[in-house]
């Protein structure tokens, strides 16, 4: 070793040998590889109705939403925006799109037409897929808009859903479309390590990777079989949903089992009804399967994984979870959706399981490194040193959409993607989250991204100054609160603060409180000092 050769980077790989993973296919042609085995077999259930479809019915409809959209006008790289709960007509879009190249921007039917202009804008969408009653506001959004709901009656203005699935899905257009492992497929949009939402570009190679190391090899990460019932009630507007839940289960053949929203009664009777062998969950929902009483009147004998993910989830919880399903391997995976998304998952879950601890987020997954940095140094740490997690691999998003300056904060040039988290990994080679360097707040599992708050909070006439912090909150995981500066002579309250924010954003944004400063303390270059706002909340 020269005198002054930087030191070799601490790389950590999975246990896992890595596989060939065909990612210079399509998407839809890898997650439908095995149709000819399945054709007969259930892939979707919608859960408030009971309906299903085969996976050859399912394979035809998006077939036929393929050829609807084409007939629209949609076009290999164009972006529809998918503004649905969980149902089946988000499935057909979502895999009718990936079809003929186009991409898929998700969103919350429950953002505010504010948020949904800047998502519409941002990503260019040309068509939305919707719901009626989100119709209203999405008015006046954009001109040249194609609006396609999926209930009756078809309000004013839109065209029925069935105007895509009436279609003969023999179009020729489908052998003519030359997509690209580098071609976008889904655009989801984070907040990442700073600032404002951005739309996240994964392309097909990308989810194909991601899909590929959780399910794909002779001993997968994830072993999903086809006679797997997979319970379906995270949104699959967030990329947890579409890839570990969706995607996962369209590769291995398995059942979708749809639920369009959360509600305890409904969720423990779909286990028990349709024998739910696999639930994936985020920690907010844990707690209500281990701690809710009426889950003794269930039988959740079925359940063999539970997979929690999106936040952390505490040791305890993870053991008083185990006792009400002593049956089912319970588990982490971590994900971050520029990542693509998972970085690391239980082997627990494996088809030849390795244990893993509690609180664990599991191992990183085949066919990528991981390595954890120091802080300041960013040199590469050893076993349990904590610092920034970092990933690379094909899975990883290829860009923020026309973000440049975003994408080299957050991809530096070896190809390593920092997550601003903080972790380490220990001697069994598990990963352990410990803190988040970056901004964002996770209220259950979704984003809250301050800076979006604290632009809103500036605007107001009688704010000068603002930052917003997550506070710990027992159910929700962390909930934004805000350090406001009053302007000169104005006398805004608190209750003024949160409902001028309430109006403008989906719930789980909204402010839990706010308190009063006389100024917002900032470093010499003008950032946030977040960690003395924090430390005034303990
Ligand atoms: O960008 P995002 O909203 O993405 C996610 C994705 C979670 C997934 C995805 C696929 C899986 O299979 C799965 O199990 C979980 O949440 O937020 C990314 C940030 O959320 C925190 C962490 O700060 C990420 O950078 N986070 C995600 N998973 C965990 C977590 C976890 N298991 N424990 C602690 N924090």
């Amino acid at each position: 070793v020269l005198p002054h050769s930087p030191p070799t980077p601490r790389i950590f790989r999975s246990k896992l040998p890595d596989i060939d993973i065909p990612n210079h296919l399509p998407l839809h042609t890898y997650c439908f590889e095995k149709l000819s085995s399945v054709s007969d077999k259930p892939c979707l259930i919608v859960g408030s109705t009971g309906k299903s479809y085969t996976y050859g019915e399912t394979h035809l409809i998006c077939r036929r939403v393929a050829s609807g959209l084409y007939k629209l006008g949609i076009r290999k790289g164009d972006v529809i925006m998918i503004l649905l709960q969980n149902s089946a007509e988000f499935v057909f879009s979502f895999m009718g799109a990936s079809m003929i190249g186009a991409v898929s921007t998700t969103a919350n039917p429950f953002y505010t037409s504010q948020e949904l202009y800047k998502q519409l804008k941002s990503s260019g969408a040309k068509l939305i897929i919707t719901h009626s009653q989100y119709v209203d506001k999405l008015k006046n959004l954009g001109e040249n808009l194609t609006l396609i709901t999926t209930d009756e009656p078809t309000p004013e203005n839109c065209l029925p859903f069935s105007t895509l699935i009436t279609d003969d899905e023999t179009n020729p257009f489908q052998e003519t479309v030359d997509i690209g492992g580098d071609d976008a497929a889904a655009l989801p949009f984070s907040s990442g390590t700073t600032g404002l939402p951005k739309g996240v570009v994964l392309t097909h190679k990308s989810l194909i990777t991601s899909v590929a190391q959780q399910v794909d090899g002779d001993n997968p990460n994830l072993y999903l079989k086809s006679n797997d019932v997979i319970l379906c009630v995270l949104p699959l507007f967030h990329i947890y949903s579409l890839n570990s839940v969706l995607l996962n289960s369209l590769r291995s053949g398995a059942t979708v089992l749809l639920m369009h929203k959360f509600e305890i009664g409904a969720l423990l009777d779909l286990i028990q009804r349709h024998r739910v062998t696999i639930a994936a969950l985020v920690p907010p929902l844990v707690i209500a399967l281990a701690k809710n009483p009426t889950v003794n009147s269930y039988d959740l004998s079925s359940v063999r994984f539970v997979l929690s993910g999106a936040a952390p989830l505490g040791k305890e919880l993870q053991d008083s979870l185990r006792r009400r399903l002593p049956q089912a391997i319970l588990g982490q995976g971590y994900g971050m959706t520029e990542a693509g998304p998972v970085l690391s998952m239980s082997l627990g879950f494996a088809k030849e399981p390795i244990p893993t601890k509690s609180g664990s987020c599991g191992t990183v997954v085949r066919n990528a490194e991981l390595k954890v940095v120091h802080l300041e140094t960013r040199l590469s740490l050893g076993y349990n040193q904590p610092g920034e997690i970092c990933i690379r691999g094909q899975q990883i998003m290829k860009e923020y959409l026309n973000d440049p300056e975003a994408t080299s904060a957050t991809i530096d040039e070896e190809g390593w993607l920092h997550t601003g988290d903080i972790g380490y990994v220990d001697e069994d080679d598990e990963i352990f989250i410990v803190d988040r360097l970056k901004e964002v707040i996770k209220f259950k599992g979704f984003q809250v991204p301050p800076a979006e708050l604290e632009s809103l909070l500036i605007n107001h006439h009688s704010i000068a100054d603002a930052a917003v912090v997550p506070q710990n909150d027992e159910v929700a995981g962390e909930v934004p609160v805000a350090f406001v500066v009053r302007s000169n002579g104005n006398d805004i309250t608190e209750e003024d603060v949160k409902e001028y924010v309430a109006k403008q954003v989906v719930f789980y944004k909204r402010l839990h409180k706010v308190f009063f400063v006389a100024s917002i303390p900032k470093s010499p270059s003008g950032k946030i000092l977040r960690k003395d706002l924090k430390a005034k909340l303990c």
